[in-house]
C-alpha cells in the first residue's frame, strides 16, 4: 500500500492526500515533519512534505507525485484528456505554486510561529500576489472548474495555494483579494464544498489550532 508522508498543516501534504482520496487510492499515513535528517533526506531530497512511498521506491514534490498517481491509476482521470487542455491545466498549476503559494509563503513565519517580519517582505508580498492573481485571471476558465469541464489536478493545486496565501495576506494586510474576484471566489466554494476538500480543511485546522497550543512538531 502506499504511504503518505508529512502532516495535514501542510498544503502541499493536503494537495497529495486530496489527489489519493479523489481516485480512491489506498494509502497510509505517516505523520511526520520536514526534516533535515539523513533518514528523511533519504526518502525526500529536500527535507519536505509531502512523500510518497511506492513499491518501487519514495517520490516527492507534489506534482511529480500527482502525475505518478495519474498514470499508475488513471481513473478517475484529474487531468483533461486532451494534450493541449492538460498543459493548460498544468500551466495553472505552476501559477498556483509560483506566483501565489511562493510569495505568500514569506509571511509564514510570522503568521504561524511569530518570527518577526522584514519591511522588504511586508512591501514585496502584497504587489507580487497581486501580480500572481492578475496572471491566474488571464488562464482560468471557470467552466465550472478551473481548467474546464471536470474537476482537474489544476483544481486541488490551487485550492489549497489559495487556502494558505488568503490566510497570510489577510493576517499581514487584513486584505481579502477575493472581494475583487467574483469568479475565482465563486470557484472557490464550489471546490471547498467537495467532501474532501472540507474534510482536508478541518483536519488543517484542527493542526494549526494544536500547534498553537503546543501539542505537535510545527512543519
Ligand atoms: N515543491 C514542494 C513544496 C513542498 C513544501 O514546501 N512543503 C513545506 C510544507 S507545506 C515544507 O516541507 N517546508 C519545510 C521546508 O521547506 O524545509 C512540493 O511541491 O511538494
Amino acid at each position: 500500500m502506499l504511504k503518505l508522508y508529512g502532516l495535514p498543516l501542510s498544503n502541499y501534504y493536503n494537495i497529495v492526500k486530496q489527489a489519493l482520496l479523489e481516485k480512491g487510492i489506498a494509502f497510509e499515513e505517516v505523520k511526520v515533519p520536514p526534516s533535515q535528517e539523513p533518514d528523511y533526506l533519504a526518502k525526500s531530497p529536500m527535507g519536505k512534505i509531502p512523500c510518497i512511498e511506492t513499491p518501487e521506491g519514495f517520490l516527492s514534490e507534489s506534482l511529480a507525485i500527482l502525475e505518478y498517481l495519474e498514470e499508475t491509476h488513471p481513473v478517475p482521470k484529474l487531468y483533461p484528456a486532451n494534450a493541449y487542455e492538460r498543459a493548460k491545466a498544468r500551466e495553472i498549476i505552476k501559477i498556483a505554486e509560483l506566483y501565489l503559494d511562493a510569495p505568500a509563503r514569506r509571511l509564514l513565519g510570522h503568521v504561524l510561529f511569530g518570527a518577526p517580519l522584514s519591511e522588504e517582505a511586508r512591501a514585496e508580498v502584497r504587489p507580487a500576489v497581486e501580480k500572481g492573481l492578475a496572471a491566474l485571471g488571464r488562464v482560468t476558465r471557470y467552466g465550472p472548474w478551473v481548467a474546464g469541464s471536470d474537476f482537474s489536478y489544476a483544481d486541488i493545486v490551487l485550492l489549497h495555494c489559495l487556502g494558505l496565501m488568503l490566510a497570510m495576506v489577510g493576517a499581514v494586510y487584513q486584505w481579502d483579494p477575493l472581494t475583487a474576484e467574483p469568479e475565482l471566489n465563486a470557484w472557490l466554494q464550489r471546490a471547498a464544498a467537495r467532501e474532501h476538500s472540507k474534510a482536508l480543511r478541518e483536519a488543517q485546522q484542527q493542526a494549526i489550532a494544536d500547534m498553537k497550543a503546543g501539542e505537535v512538531p510545527a512543519s
